[in-house]
């Protein structure tokens, strides 16, 4: 039945909601919504999904050709989509409607090394909401002893179709592998398109659709995404292609097709050419695995404080909205709700502040271009569009956060 799992005094508010974004199509996130839906996370903390299986991200650096580096990023990036996508249905029942960054706000955090492999290096994670209206969050993840960096933003553009929610997810990511002897090698990752299901009953979860890409190094990946009543009838299912680029391949026919679940497991169901599978082969059970979810345990971020002390500064994302996140997660929503209406009302006054002054806020870490080289170069790849697309450079001022930096080191 209609709000199924909606708590009985929510359900009004609910059915209320779902009206509203039923006729709406923008910022989902300005939208108020009834107390159950809401999360006590920030969209800040999301881009530390990206570094969940920090082990994962630093193998990329140890593939020994362009081919195995292929095959070691799409596994990485596919071992990030269960976090991404499904962690709110683990840890809060259902998905959630994330709190809304203000202009500004900051998160910083890190991953270090197992004690069993020092040599896997640090892992540092730095974001900053770059955009209120409309919503856009930039970040830079770095193992900088392994060479590797993926900066990146996210936006997303809502509209509602056939009961769904469905989100267009704009930005991109790029990941640039350095190498001792040679030239950095830089890959261009797209973002799956969202739908959200199970509205109607108040049990909202994501499925991903359509085709993202990851797309440089001399190799194109293209993961097709489907669900539930498509080619394998199952939920989150995907098949990855991976190819030589357009005039990469010469006369040998290398082709890797990788197929299975997201969130469990996939395994090759085709590959031909070197020896490159076997850099990132698991074996279970006398199956020649892809990945295995739950084989790799996730590591969730320690999140730094940035204030030079130790501490946190006012704008960095768990001391901004510790107030709200306890109400929240305490069910005493009215100290939630008074919190962050002091937080709104605190912004709207500041950009009055601004305008009466004629400035702007200056953002910490990042500085808005108009176009990505990177992306027009590697987009041509597969002709995709749009040709080119904005991007939110990183000013490489580590030593504005001195324990990212010690980090690092
Ligand atoms: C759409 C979404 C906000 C954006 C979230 C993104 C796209 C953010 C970037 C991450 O890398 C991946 C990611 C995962 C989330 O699934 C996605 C969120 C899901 C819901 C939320 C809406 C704004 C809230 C809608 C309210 C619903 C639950 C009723």
């Amino acid at each position: 039945a209609v709000g199924e799992a909606v708590p009985a005094a929510q359900r009004g508010s609910w059915s209320s909601f779902l009206k509203s974004i039923a006729s709406f199509s923008g910022d989902l996130s300005s939208l108020t919504a009834p107390p159950f839906i809401l999360s006590p996370v920030s969209l800040t903390e999301f881009p530390a999904y990206w570094c969940e299986h920090p082990d994962i991200f630093a193998a990329i650096a140890d593939a020994p050709d362009d081919e195995s580096r292929a095959l070691a990023v799409l596994k990485w990036f596919i071992c990030t989509l269960k976090g991404q996508y499904t962690s709110r249905n683990e840890s809060m029942g259902s998905e959630k409607k994330p709190l809304n960054p203000v202009l500004g706000e900051l998160f910083y955090g890190h991953w270090p090394p197992p004690a069993s492999n020092p040599k896997q290096g640090t892992t540092t994670l730095l974001v900053e909401q770059v955009s209120h209206h409309p919503p856009i969050t930039a970040y830079v993840i770095e193992n900088k002893s392994k060479g590797l960096r993926l900066t990146g933003h996210n936006a997303q553009k809502t509209s509602f179709s056939a009961g769904s929610i469905i989100v267009k997810q704009i930005g991109h990511a790029v990941l640039t592998v350095s190498r001792p002897s040679s030239s950095p090698v830089q890959y261009l990752l797209t973002l799956p398109k969202l739908r959200i299901d199970g509205l109607w009953y108040g049990s909202p979860y994501i499925e991903l659709a359509e085709t993202s890409y990851i797309l440089g190094g001399g190799f194109v990946t293209a993961i097709e995404y489907k669900g539930k009543g498509y080619f394998s009838g199952k939920s989150h299912t995907f098949k990855a292609t991976v190819t030589p680029a357009p005039g990469m391949g010469g006369a040998a026919k290398v082709e890797h097709v990788v197929e299975g679940t997201w969130h469990e497991r996939s395994k090759f169901v085709k590959s031909s050419g070197g020896s490159a599978k076997a850099h990132v082969l698991q074996r279970a059970n006398g199956e020649e695995l892809f990945h295995d979810v739950a084989a790799d345990g996730k590591l969730e971020v320690t999140a730094l404080g940035g204030d030079g002390t130790g501490g946190m500064s006012e704008f960095e994302t768990r001391k901004l909205w510790a107030a709200v996140a306890k109400g929240i997660r305490e069910g005493d929503f009215e100290t939630a709700s008074r919190e962050k209406s002091r937080i709104e009302n605190d912004q709207r006054q500041r950009r009055r502040d601004e305008a009466a002054a004629g400035s702007t806020w200056p953002l910490k870490h990042f500085v808005p271009e108009e176009s990505d080289p990177v992306y027009e170069r590697l987009a041509r790849l597969v002709k995709l569009t749009p040709p080119t697309e904005d991007f939110y450079v990183f000013q490489e001022n580590w030593p504005a956060v001195p324990v990212l930096q010690q980090a690092q080191n």
